[in-house]
Formats: structure tokens, C-alpha cells, sequence
């Protein structure tokens, strides 16, 4: 046969499944559902070869269960909101709606040319009008179920750019486009009230058995329960500022109270803002430290710095023990209390703290084995187990037991009608602030009213459209700027009203999309419930870790919103979540220090190693550690240029066969070369196969001999293991196996005389039978291949829409079995017979191993015992 042309053959296969539109699933197939989802990528204008990896993954899943009988469900659509659109617009004066728009069709014409089963009779964007109108409507639904509110917060507000910034998006207090130093204010905003669910969020995670550890212990750290104490430490009213007489703290180690040696609270703390009043030092300190910014990230690693109020507090086991209380960089408002009791000797950061203002520690855990006369903290906190010490009445406790007795104690303790402690669990997990001054994002549909304040849009005047007449002159939110877009009179009362400017954070486009997949064609509601209800979970959810986190939690929190608001009526969206490893390069560098891509390089390998020499100037280019593909340093492959060269089959093969899709794959020329050797390597045997097929008696022969019983062997054997391999995504092993079954095959071939084949009929059905098997086994890998292949064999039909085959299972029964052998009861080897060998073959089998020999040692055979299928010992 001729070589099998991918360039030719792929686009042709492609278009036949388009027209006779077989991967598009319908809402009423009383078929098993299963319901496979890549995350949807956002449409910056081409597609990667990380994407080109996770659909591959997810697109081998889906059409392996479609052969399997079941409707699959695999949509696909855009993440199309956001911030570079508006860049864009900035930059090169177009319309982020145009951009956007251009982008998805030029990237939909890429995600085409890989060949996935998609259904893009299903497909959107999340900026049309037509899916936004939803997320408005159920924005409202939110409103009156109490989990949308308005909330006044602090944010971190850009003046240069006019925008507020996330944490991460402050360096140093400067925003991290503008360079401006960042302004704390206190601006309204529109929350989701996810809090709600904190708990009910870190429950469920036990029940998601198949979602990777990780990721759900990702999760509860950021919900980051924990159960403490709130203790409402006196004020000495000498030091103290009128008006103030207590501070109430939040600890988790309430046991180590008796280590405490000083109070902190937040630079935003009430009693902060009243000692700063009458300290002008003290208010200097504060707004020095308030300009580094929120995030946790620069709070952890920042210096400690504190400013001692001179305030006092009292201990509560102590009316004679005062401690200072300070004001501290570490201290956030947004936890707990904003105040806090340190204990330097079992807190790393409270160490630091008095280490640098000599307030010096004291240790009350002592770990088990250590003296306590002799255990000393000097720059290392402990905060592992012990017993209590130098601390009166816990002194022997476990640091449970004390935690448990310090509760007791002052929870009973009553000061000024309260109890001084309260038993508290509290939550990492911050309502979800959604507003965001963009002009690109879905706006939120609420009028402000100077009469009746907030009036949400009435549903029937939904969506609340983008103009797109805007302009980006200004900095700023475009929508805000518009001459008339936010003038409007009020629904209620008919006064002059404002919209709402802000638009949602697009995390929220996110949120639901998969809902929405079950039926994108309701015009009047996000989803319609019957048909969702059955639709989802999603079965299998495949994407980057770097969602693993917020994504995740969002699109968990918003399907018990549309939960408690009947739009569906599950509370988890994915029953299965797989998270892909990246795909990695390679990095060369120029003796200039300037990157150059793969591309432009040439490597040579030599008595040396590996060399790369750049091939238009013919200089050596340093080769440097492999790193994940980044524009920056340039060590990228374009999906285009890889599909181009050696067709989408090839590219998938190797991105599924080089490591476990959970880890990272490093793209290398050379491996690519071998899949695309591969490639026509399956194309020769299926062709070879087939001559020989041709020959085959059409019925199935009644009895098979050796040679035939062992291929069928080997084809049921690898359908059995590649079958479960896809099910569990251990892809990469069923490519191994797809690899030795063709291997098994091509052996068979070659013992026939070529280009006549003499084998046995039933050996040729068996050829048969094999072809056909190895091509279903590498279709969902390699569909565009696997179709040609099915032609040469003369089958009826495409692969794409035929059964998965069915495994014989009574050939996959091992017909030898390994014996361990021993001689007078000690382990000497193990011997290999057939599964039906009677006892005095497997005797003779055993007595004439060396080892049996050799620890016999010349002494006669008393008895041989044969423990059936395990052991057999001989006694001499
Ligand atoms: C005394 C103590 C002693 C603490 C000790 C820890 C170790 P998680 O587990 O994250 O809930 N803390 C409380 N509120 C804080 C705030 N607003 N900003 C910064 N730190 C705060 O952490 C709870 C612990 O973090 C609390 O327990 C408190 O310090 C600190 F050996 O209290 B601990
Ligand atoms: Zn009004």
C-alpha cells in the first residue's frame, strides 16, 4: 500500500462526520447518558498544545463510551468575557466584540483540524446575549433567595487605571499595570454568598470519590475550617482609649494561653483606628503598612512589623498578668476578630515578631522524650504534640485536653452579662465579590434609583445588553463612559435612574456553562430542568490544575444555587474530575541571552550529546531546562504547524502515549517522529491484514489451532486491557498494549509467504478478527486513521459509530499456571505447567529443576505433595 497521507485523508474524514452530524447527542436517546466535558477555553485567538491535550483526553473518553453504547454528551463553547478583549481594543482599536468573535472562528477552525467527536450543534459563547440573559436572570433568582447581596468592602482601587485590583494583582502597593501606588477604599459591591455553604462545601468533598485527593484537599484548605475559641481579653481602662474596655480574639490553640506574651490586632481594627486617633506615630505606622497591599501571599512573606499601642490587656487566668497590645502587619481584619493573642514559643510568625522586638517566649508544649527543664524556643516554633508545662492548672495535659479545659473554663466564666470564651468554628472562605468595572463582562442587572435605591431590571426586560458603540479613551469602565447606555428611568418609579456599570466577575460565566450544555436552545430559561436533571453531573470533567481551586468551588456553590433556585436539582456538577499534567519544552537561549523557539533550531546528536544549533545562522543556541510552554520563552510548538507536518492522529498519539495524562509531557521532535512512523506502521499491517482477510472463510471456524487461539489470544487480551485502561484514563498503558497487540499480529504476517498469503483458513479469520479488533482499539485515539483502516477492511459504516467490540471473555483465561516450589518446606523457585497438567507431570516438571537438584542434594525423593494451582513440596 501507499503511505497513508493524514493531510489528505484527515480534513475528508472530518467532513463526513460533520454532515452526517454523528456526535451530536439528543436530549430524548433513551440511551445511558454519559456526559464528558473539557473546561472551554477562553478565545484569546489560537489554540495551544495544552489545549490540544485536554481535549485529546477527553475526546478518547467520549468516543470510547459512545461505542459503548451510551449518549454522549461532549459539548464544546468559548469562555469569551474578560479583560483581553478590552487590551485588545486598547491596543489595536478594535471592538472586543469583534475580536472576541474572530477569535472563536479562528480557533473553532483549529479544535476541527484535531478531529474531536464534539457536538457543536450545542455551542456558545458566553458573551452572547442569548446565554448572558440567563446569567442575569439567575443573578435576580439569587437576589431573592438571599445569596446575592450588596456589601460594602474595602478593595484595592488603581487611580491611574480606575479599577479596583485583585490582591494578586498589587505589587509592592502598586498596581501591576498602572505602577500607581494602590488606594485602600471601601466600595459597594455585589457579593454571592457562598459563606452559606462553607460547610455543607467541605462536607461534599467526601462524597466526590472521583476527584483527584489533591484537588479536594486543595479545597479544604480554602475553605479552611477550624474550630477555636473567642476570648474576650479585659482592657486596662488606665491605657486605654475612652469608649474601649475590651478585645475579642480568635484562637485555635487556646491551650497555649499561658504562653501568650503580647496582643496584635489588625491595622483596621476599631481599637486600632481609636489609639491612632490620639497617636500620630501609631496612624503613620498604619498607613505605612496598609500600602503593601492584602494578599495573603505578601502578608506571609513581608517582615513582621508591629507598633506598640501602650494599650494593656488583661490575661483571663490572671488579673495580675498585662500584655501589650500592638498593632501588626500579619494581622488580617478579614479573620476571625482582627485580633489575636500571640504565643511566640507555638507560632512561627508570633516567634518572629518577638525576636525582633525583645518581648522574648515562653514554651508550654513540650514534646514527649524532651526535659522540660531544658527545652528552649529560640527561632523555630514547635508546633507539634506534647504535654503542657509552665502552665498552673494544664500543666500534664495532651494540648487536646487543655484546649478542652481552657474552653470549659472560660465559657463559664461570665464577665458584664457574657461569657469571657465561646466556642467558634470559622471559615477561610470570603463571600464571593463579583463586581468588576469592566466594560467586557455580563452586566449586572440592577438600576439604582435615587428614590427606591437597588430595583433589579424585571425579567422581562432582560438581557440588559452591552452597547457597542463604546469607546476605550479613556481609562476606566467604557460602559461607565458611555454618553447614554447607563441613563434609564426607574422601573418602579419612573425617576431618573442609573444601571449598574459593574459587570460580573467571569468566573461566574463559568460557573454554569456545563448546565447550560444540557439544552442551550431554551430561549426562556438557563436550563430546562427535566432535561438537566438527566444531563448531568458531568461524568467526566477534564482540565488544568490551576482550576482546581477557585473554578472548582464556584461551579460547585452555583449549581446548589440554581439548586435552592429550581433550575436543576443536584448539588454537585461533577461527578468525575481529572486534572491533566501540562505539556513542557525544552528551552533554547541564545549566547545574547534572547530565546529562540523549537523551531528555529536544529538538533544535532553526536559523540557529545545532544547539541542544538540555530539553523539560520548556524550558531550554537544553549539548551535549557524543560519548562512549561510559555510565550516568553518562546518554547512552544504551534498545534498548526504539528498538525500540518504529521496530521492530527499523530499529534494525539504522542500526547497520549509519552507519560500518564496526569503528569507532565515533554514534547520532543524526535518522539513525535516515532508516532508518525507508528502511524504508517499500523497503516502497512492493516493493509497487509486485509489481503489476507480477503482469504478468510466467512463463517466463524468451529476450532482454532495454536497459532490462531494465540492471536485471539493476544486480541482479547489487549481489548480487555485497553477497555479498562480508557475507562480509568491510564491512556498511556493502553497504548502500550495497542503496541504489543500489533506487534502479536504483524509476527503472524510475516510468517506468511508475502505477496500470496498460505495461512491456514482459520488463521486468516483469525487475522481478520484481530485487524479489525487493533482498529477499533486505536480509533478513539487515532479516528481519522482508524476510518481509512476500516475501509481496507471492507467494513460497512464508519468506525466512529460502530460497537465497541465484545471481549470472549473465555479467552482471556491464563492456561498455565506458576507453582512455587519448594524442597522440605523452604522456597527454591517456581515452576511453570499447563493449567489441565495431571500430578506426575507436574512431579517430573519439578524434580528436574537444578534448584530442586542442587537442595536435594543427592538424597532420595521421599514424597512430592501438589497443592492444586499454589505449591508443591517436595520432602527429601
Ligand atoms: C494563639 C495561637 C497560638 C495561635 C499558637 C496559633 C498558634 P487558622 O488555623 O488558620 O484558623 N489568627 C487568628 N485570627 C487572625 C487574623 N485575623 N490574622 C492573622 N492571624 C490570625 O488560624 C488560627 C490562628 O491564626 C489563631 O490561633 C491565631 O493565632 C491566628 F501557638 O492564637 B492563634
Ligand atoms: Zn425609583
Amino acid at each position: 500500500a501507499e503511505r497513508y497521507n493524514a493531510r489528505e485523508s484527515e480534513p475528508r474524514w472530518q467532513r463526513l462526520w460533520d454532515e452526517k452530524a454523528i456526535f451530536a447527542s439528543k436530549n430524548d436517546d433513551p440511551r445511558p447518558k454519559y456526559y464528558v466535558l473539557e473546561m472551554f477555553p477562553y478565545p484569546s485567538g489560537r489554540i495551544h498544545i495544552g489545549h490540544v491535550r485536554n481535549y485529546t483526553l477527553g475526546d478518547v473518553l467520549a468516543r470510547f463510551m459512545r461505542a459503548r453504547g451510551y449518549n454522549v454528551l461532549h459539548p464544546m463553547g468559548w469562555d469569551a468575557f474578560g479583560l483581553p478583549a478590552e487590551n485588545a481594543a486598547i491596543e489595536r482599536k478594535v471592538a472586543p466584540k469583534a475580536w472576541t468573535y474572530d477569535n472563536i472562528a479562528a480557533m473553532k477552525k483549529q479544535l476541527r483540524s484535531i478531529g474531536l467527536s464534539l457536538d457543536w450543534s450545542r455551542e456558545f459563547a458566553t458573551c452572547d446575549p442569548s446565554y448572558y440573559k440567563h446569567q442575569q436572570k439567575m443573578f435576580l433568582d439569587m437576589l431573592r433567595a438571599g445569596l446575592a447581596e450588596r456589601e460594602k468592602r474595602k478593595l484595592n482601587w488603581d487611580p491611574v487605571d480606575m479599577t479596583v485590583l485583585a490582591n494578586e494583582q498589587v505589587i509592592d502597593g502598586r498596581g501591576w499595570r498602572s505602577g500607581a501606588v494602590v488606594e485602600q477604599r471601601e466600595m459597594s459591591q455585589w457579593v454571592f454568598k457562598i459563606t452559606k455553604y462553607s460547610q455543607e462545601l467541605l462536607e461534599a468533598l467526601d462524597g466526590l470519590e472521583r476527584w483527584p485527593d489533591k484537588v479536594r484537599l486543595m479545597q479544604r484548605n480554602w475553605i479552611g475550617r477550624s474550630e477555636g475559641l473567642l476570648i474576650r481579653f479585659a482592657l486596662d481602662a488606665a491605657t486605654t482609649p475612652a469608649g474601649e474596655s475590651e478585645l475579642k480574639i480568635f484562637t485555635t490553640r487556646p491551650d497555649t494561653l499561658f504562653g501568650a506574651k503580647f496582643m496584635a490586632i489588625s491595622a483596621d481594627h476599631p481599637l486600632a483606628v481609636a489609639a491612632a486617633a490620639k497617636n500620630p506615630k501609631l496612624a503613620e505606622f498604619i498607613a505605612d503598612i496598609k500600602k503593601i497591599g492584602t494578599a495573603q501571599s505578601i502578608i506571609d512573606t513581608a517582615e513582621k512589623q508591629g507598633f506598640d499601642t501602650g494599650i494593656k490587656a488583661v490575661h483571663p487566668f490572671d488579673p495580675s498578668w498585662k500584655l501589650p497590645v500592638y498593632v501588626a502587619n500579619f494581622v488580617l481584619m478579614e479573620y476571625g476578630t482582627g485580633a489575636i493573642f500571640g504565643c511566640p514559643a507555638h507560632d512561627q510568625r508570633d516567634l518572629d515578631f518577638v525576636n525582633k522586638y525583645n518581648l522574648g517566649n515562653v514554651p508550654v508544649v513540650c514534646p514527649e522524650g524532651q526535659d522540660p527543664k531544658t527545652f528552649v524556643i529560640t527561632d523555630v516554633a514547635y508546633d507539634g504534640d506534647g504535654r503542657m508545662i509552665n502552665s498552673r492548672f494544664l500543666d500534664g495535659m495532651t494540648i487536646e485536653a487543655a484546649k478542652e479545659e481552657v474552653a470549659k473554663r472560660l465559657e463559664s466564666e461570665v464577665r458584664g452579662n457574657a461569657p469571657v470564651g465561646e466556642r467558634q468554628v470559622n471559615f477561610r472562605l470570603r463571600d464571593w465579590g463579583i463586581s468588576r468595572q469592566r466594560y467586557w463582562g455580563c452586566p449586572i442587572p440592577v438600576i439604582h434609583c435615587p428614590k427606591c435605591d437597588v430595583v433589579p431590571v424585571p425579567d422581562d426586560q432582560l438581557p440588559v445588553t452591552l452597547p457597542e458603540d463604546v469607546s476605550f479613551d479613556k481609562p476606566g469602565n467604557a460602559l461607565d463612559h458611555h454618553p447614554t447606555w447607563k441613563h434609564v428611568s426607574c422601573p418602579k418609579c419612573g425617576a431618573k435612574a442609573v444601571r449598574e456599570t459593574d459587570t460580573m466577575d467571569t468566573f461566574v460565566d463559568s460557573s454554569w456553562y456545563f448546565a447550560r450544555f444540557t439544552d442551550p436552545w431554551n430561549e426562556t430559561a438557563p436550563t430546562t430542568p427535566a432535561v438537566a436533571n438527566r444531563m448531568m453531573p458531568v461524568d467526566q470533567y477534564i482540565g488544568g490544575v490551576e482550576h482546581a481551586i477557585l473554578h472548582l468551588l464556584y461551579s460547585r456553590f452555583f449549581t446548589r444555587a440554581m439548586k435552592a433556585t429550581g433550575h436543576v436539582d443536584m448539588s454537585e456538577p461533577f461527578a468525575g474530575m481529572f486534572t491533566q499534567g501540562m505539556v513542557v519544552h525544552e528551552t533554547y537561549q541564545k549566547a545574547d541571552g534572547s530565546w529562540v523557539t523549537p523551531a528555529e533550531v536544529k538538533i544535532e546528536v553526536g559523540g557529545n550529546g545532544r547539541r542544538a544549533v540555530l539553523m539560520a545562522t548556524g550558531e550554537d543556541v544553549a539548551i535549557g531546562p524543560i519548562e512549561k510552554m510559555s510565550k516568553s520563552k518562546k518554547n512552544t510548538v504551534d498545534p498548526d504547524d504539528i498538525i500540518a507536518s504529521y496530521g492530527a492522529d499523530v499529534a494525539r498519539w504522542f500526547m497520549l502515549s509519552d507519560s500518564p495524562p496526569d503528569r507532565d509531557v515533554i514534547w520532543s521532535d524526535e518522539r513525535v517522529q516515532g508516532a508518525s512512523r507508528f502511524v504508517q506502521r499500523l497503516w502497512r499491517l492493516v493493509n497487509e491484514s486485509a489481503e489476507i482477510a480477503k482469504t478468510a472463510p466467512a463463517a466463524r471456524p468451529a476450532t482454532f489451532g495454536a497459532e490462531a487461539l494465540a492471536l485471539r489470544k493476544a486480541a482479547h487480551g489487549a481489548l480487555d486491557k485497553v477497555s479498562s485502561g480508557i475507562e480509568r484514563l491510564h491512556f498511556n498503558v493502553c497504548l502500550a498494549h495497542i503496541r504489543e497487540f500489533a506487534n502479536a499480529l504483524s509476527e503472524v504476517l510475516a510468517k506468511g509467504d508475502k505477496p500470496a498469503p498460505d495461512l491456514a483458513p482459520e488463521v486468516s479469520w483469525a487475522v481478520k478478527e484481530a485487524a479489525t479488533i487493533l482498529v477499533q482499539l486505536f480509533s478513539p485515539m487515532m479516528p481519522h486513521l482508524a476510518e481509512e483502516c476500516w475501509v481496507v477492511l471492507g467494513q460497512t459504516g464508519l468506525v466512529s459509530e460502530a460497537d465497541w467490540p465484545q471481549i470472549e471473555r473465555d479467552l482471556l483465561v491464563e492456561d498455565s499456571v506458576t507453582l512455587v516450589v519448594q524442597v522440605n518446606g523452604k522456597k527454591r523457585g517456581d515452576v511453570t505447567v499447563p493449567r489441565a497438567a495431571q500430578n506426575a507431570d507436574i512431579e517430573a516438571a519439578v524434580l528436574a529443576l537444578d534448584a530442586v537438584k542442587a537442595a536435594l542434594g543427592g538424597k532420595p525423593v521421599r514424597k512430592v505433595i501438589v497443592v492444586p494451582m499454589r505449591i508443591v513440596n517436595v520432602v527429601g
